[in-house]
């Protein structure tokens, strides 16, 4: 299915249902009291979080969301039936604004949570209500309220709690792949991935994390090179990146050069993107020889800069790799 990350939908919520007017007819009883029943409310928009979607897809061919309105009331003082809710489902990660004023409405970062995007209209009343002792058969009524509408604004931001950047082909799906169920596309070219894919990595019985694995980006990005930081709002709410990156046929400077690029198209697209922990992750290292390893290791090290090099392929590394990121996300008290 289509991965799509935001829209915009109109939703109204239902009226409520008309007053009754109405006076009791019955035999022998010529001249009956008030016996009309108010009307029903109108029913809510309401959305839910569910781990089950991960695409605004279904949104792309409907845009108008309505609830049921509230019946109207009838004679011996029926009251009229409610509308019913409308339940929108929704991702996980989902944040709804208010498409008129730009304010938040909601952030759906919990399963199942909900919200009231637009309460359903108030019922009306019927002429029993306005009896009084000295009007006996009040020929008055109300008409329901009108439920609320809004247009809004939902963005998708998946919610994860390590993001994988670097360059096209640096081996993020592949990293994606090695230590989680996901199945991401994987390939030698650049640009394999288009949309983000999510990958859980099960680090025992009851304890997992989430991984967000994005297309690559490349220099430039923050002025839409590329696919640009289309995607880059899919790691905003990480605790923590990993940038991973290609070791092959690249010397050390390069290496830094290429962190650097990363750095600040991170940084030109969010500033608070570049104040997570951010980690350097040398890839492919089955392609380099041991001495060039422990070159590069030693490079770093004089720089003080600490890094993890690992093969996806040959899974060198990678085990070490997910207990520190496991332990880091402990430690910050992350993990649930
Ligand atoms: N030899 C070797 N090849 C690797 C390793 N990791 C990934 N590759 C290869 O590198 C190529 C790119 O891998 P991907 O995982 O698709 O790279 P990516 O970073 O997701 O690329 P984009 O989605 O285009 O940004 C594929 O041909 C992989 O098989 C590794 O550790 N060793
Ligand atoms: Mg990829």
């Amino acid at each position: 299915m289509k991965f799509i990350d935001e829209t915009v939908i109109t939703v109204k919520a239902g009226n409520g249902g008309s007053g009754c007017m109405s006076f009791r007819r019955e035999k022998y009883i010529p001249f009956g009291g008030p016996d009309g029943g108010d009307g029903g409310n109108g029913g809510s928009i309401i959305v839910k979080a569910t781990d089950s979607l991960n695409t605004l897809a279904d949104f792309r061919n409907k845009s108008i969301f309505t609830a049921e309105n509230g019946k109207s009331g009838g004679s011996k003082n029926k009251h009229g039936r409610n509308g019913d809710d409308l339940i929108i489902n929704l991702p996980l990660g989902c944040v709804i604004t208010d498409n008129q004023t730009d304010e938040q409405l909601c952030d759906l970062d919990d399963e199942n949570k909900t919200y009231v995007l637009a309460n359903g209209g108030e019922h009306g009343y019927g002429n029993v209500r306005f009896k009084t002792s000295t009007n006996r058969a009040p020929r008055k009524k109300t008409s329901g309220k009108e439920g609320e509408s809004k247009e809004i604004k939902i963005v998708l931001k998946v919610l994860a709690d390590v993001g994988l950047v670097g360059l096209p082909n640096a081996g993020k799906s592949s990293f994606l792949q090695a230590v989680s169920m996901a199945r991401p596309k994987v390939a030698d070219y650049e640009f394999t991935t288009l949309t983000p894919n999510l990958g859980v990595v099960l680090y025992s019985d009851y304890e997992k994390f989430v991984i967000a694995d994005i297309p690559g980006i490349i220099e430039g990005a923050s002025k839409g090179v590329g696919l640009g930081t289309r995607f880059l709002k899919h790691i905003s709410r990480t605790k923590m990146l990993l940038n991973l990156i290609d070791c092959s046929n690249k010397s050390y400077e390069m290496i830094k050069t290429e962190v650097e690029k990363i750095k600040h198209e991170l940084q030109s697209y969010d500033e608070m993107l570049i104040k997570k922990d951010l980690w350097i992750v040398i890839n492919k290292i089955d392609l380099i020889s041991e001495k060039q390893v422990s070159n590069l290791k030693d490079s770093f090290e004089k720089d003080k800069i600490n890094v993890y090099f690992i093969s996806t392929i040959t899974k060198a590394g990678v085990k070490e790799l997910t207990d520190n990121i496991y332990e880091f996300l402990k430690y910050e008290n992350r993990i649930k």
